[in-house]
C-alpha cells in the first residue's frame, strides 16, 4: 500500500539531504513566515483548529516531497489539497438506477435539482482577486443549454443510501487512508496519523481509517452530521454516486453558471461584498490560517449542506464549505483558444491528469487562498480524497 511518506522516494530531494539536525525541511517562502509565527500562536492554542505542534509544521524529518503546485507557480496552493500517491485498479461501474430509492431515516436519497435555463454568461475572472495562474481568465462569454443541478452538495445521509443500496466501497476505504486537515483529526485517532506531510501544505495528514464514514479518522463518525456534505470522496466515488442515481457531475461551466446565480461577474454568489452588513454568507476560515480558526461564521469544519442563504438560482454553499468535483479535466490554458468547443457547451480538455474542483472550502482564507469565488478553480487527481472535498450532481433537462 502506498503512503504519503512513500512519495518521498519517488520525487524531489530526500528530506535527509535537505534538513540538518535542527534545521526545518524546506518549505515555500510564504510558509516559512507562517511557520515562524506558529510558535507564538501555538502558545495560545485554546481555540479549535490549531495545528497540533509547531514541530509538525516545520521539522518533520519524514515529510514528503512537495506536491504539484498550480500552473504558473504564482498562485498559492493554499488550502487546496495534496494529491494521493499510488494507484488502484478501477472498480466496475455501479449500475445506473432510474428508480429513486428511499433514503435513510428522515433523509432523501438524492438532492433536489433545480433547473438552470439555457443562456449565455460571462465565465472566469480577471479581477484583482483572481489567480491568473489557475486559468481563471480571460473573462469569456459561454453559452449553455438548459440543465439541472443539485441545490446542495450530496450529504452524508444521501451517500449512505447509495452505499447501502449498491455496496459501493470508496477509494479512501480501499486505500485504507485519506487526507484529514490536521486541526480536525480526532484526538483518539492520533495513532493512525501516518508519517510525513506535504511541505507545501503541511496541515494535511494521511490518516489510516479516515473515510466518508469516519471523516476525522478512527473513532469519528457521521452520526451527528448526516446533513453535512459527504467528504473523503474521490472523483471516481462522486461519479459512481452520480451514475447510480441517474445523474452526472456538472461541467465546470455548468457549475460556474449556476454558482453565479444570475449575477454578472459578481465576486461571490451573492454579490461583491464578502460579509454584507457584517453578515457571514458562507463557511470559510476566520482567524489566521492554518493555525487558528475563530469560526466567526459558525463553523470550524463542514456546515450543513443547506446552510446560509441560497443564491439567486437556489443553490446553497457554492462558496466555501467543501470543494466540489466537476466533470472536466483541468487545464490552465485550454480555454484560451476562443472557438466553439470552448465557448458553447464546453466540456474541457479531452484528457488530463487532474479534475477541476470549484467553490473553495471551510479552510479557505482571504490571506492566502480566496478561492471561495465562482470563477476560482483548482484541481486534483481523480483518486484523491480529502476532508474538505465533496460534490454536487447535475442532469440534463
Ligand atoms: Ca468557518
Ligand atoms: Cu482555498
Amino acid at each position: 500500500m502506498s503512503t504519503p511518506a512513500d512519495a518521498s522516494s519517488s520525487s524531489g530531494p530526500s528530506p535527509s539531504t535537505t534538513a540538518q539536525a535542527n534545521e526545518p525541511v524546506i518549505i515555500p517562502g510564504r510558509w516559512r513566515k507562517l511557520a515562524a509565527v506558529a510558535g507564538a500562536l501555538l502558545a495560545d492554542n485554546n481555540e479549535i483548529g490549531v495545528l497540533s505542534t509547531a514541530a509538525e509544521v516545520t521539522t518533520d524529518p519524514t515529510a514528503v516531497a512537495p506536491t504539484r503546485d498550480v500552473p504558473g507557480g504564482a498562485a498559492p496552493a493554499g488550502c487546496c489539497g495534496p494529491a494521493r500517491p499510488g494507484s488502484l485498479p478501477q472498480t466496475a461501474a455501479v449500475a445506473a438506477s432510474t428508480m429513486r430509492p428511499v433514503g435513510i431515516a428522515g433523509h432523501n436519497a438524492i438532492p433536489t435539482l433545480v433547473e438552470i435555463p439555457a443562456g449565455t454568461f460571462r465565465m472566469g475572472s480577471e479581477s484583482a482577486a483572481a489567480f491568473p495562474g489557475d486559468g481563471e481568465g480571460p473573462v469569456r462569454e459561454v453559452t449553455l443549454t438548459g440543465y439541472r443541478i443539485g441545490v446542495h452538495t450530496v450529504t452524508n445521509a444521501e451517500y449512505a443510501t447509495f452505499v447501502q443500496t449498491s455496496g459501493y466501497v470508496t477509494e479512501a476505504e480501499r486505500y485504507g487512508w485519506s487526507y484529514v486537515f490536521d486541526g480536525h483529526i480526532n484526538p483518539e485517532a492520533r495513532a493512525s496519523v501516518m508519517a510525513g506531510s506535504p511541505p507545501a501544505t503541511p496541515w494535511w495528514r494521511g490518516v489510516q481509517g479516515a473515510s466518508w464514514r469516519a471523516p476525522c479518522g478512527p473513532g469519528s463518525s457521521i452520526d451527528a452530521i448526516l446533513d453535512h456534505p459527504v467528504v473523503h470522496v474521490s472523483h471516481h466515488d462522486a461519479v459512481a454516486y452520480s451514475h447510480w442515481c441517474g445523474a452526472r457531475l456538472p461541467t465546470e461551466a455548468e457549475w460556474e453558471m449556476a454558482a453565479r446565480g444570475g449575477l454578472d461577474q459578481a465576486t461571490y454568489p451573492w454579490g461583491d461584498q464578502l460579509t454584507p452588513r457584517g453578515e457571514h454568507r458562507c463557511n470559510i476560515w476566520q482567524g489566521q490560517f492554518p493555525f487558528r480558526n475563530t469560526a466567526a461564521d459558525g463553523y470550524h469544519s463542514t456546515a450543513p449542506a443547506s446552510s446560509f442563504q441560497p443564491n439567486g438560482s437556489g443553490l446553497y454553499n457554492c462558496a466555501g464549505n467543501v470543494w466540489e468535483w466537476t466533470a472536466d479535466w483541468f487545464s490552465a490554458d485550454w480555454h484560451l483558444t476562443s472557438d466553439d468547443r470552448s465557448r458553447t457547451q464546453p466540456t474541457g480538455p479531452e484528457t488530463g491528469t487532474d479534475r477541476v474542483t470549484k467553490g473553495g472550502s471551510f479552510l479557505c482564507h482571504a490571506s492566502y487562498c480566496n478561492r471561495y469565488r465562482p470563477a476560482a478553480r483548482t484541481h486534483n487527481t481523480p483518486d484523491t480524497s480529502l476532508s474538505h472535498t465533496g460534490f454536487r450532481i447535475a442532469a440534463d433537462l
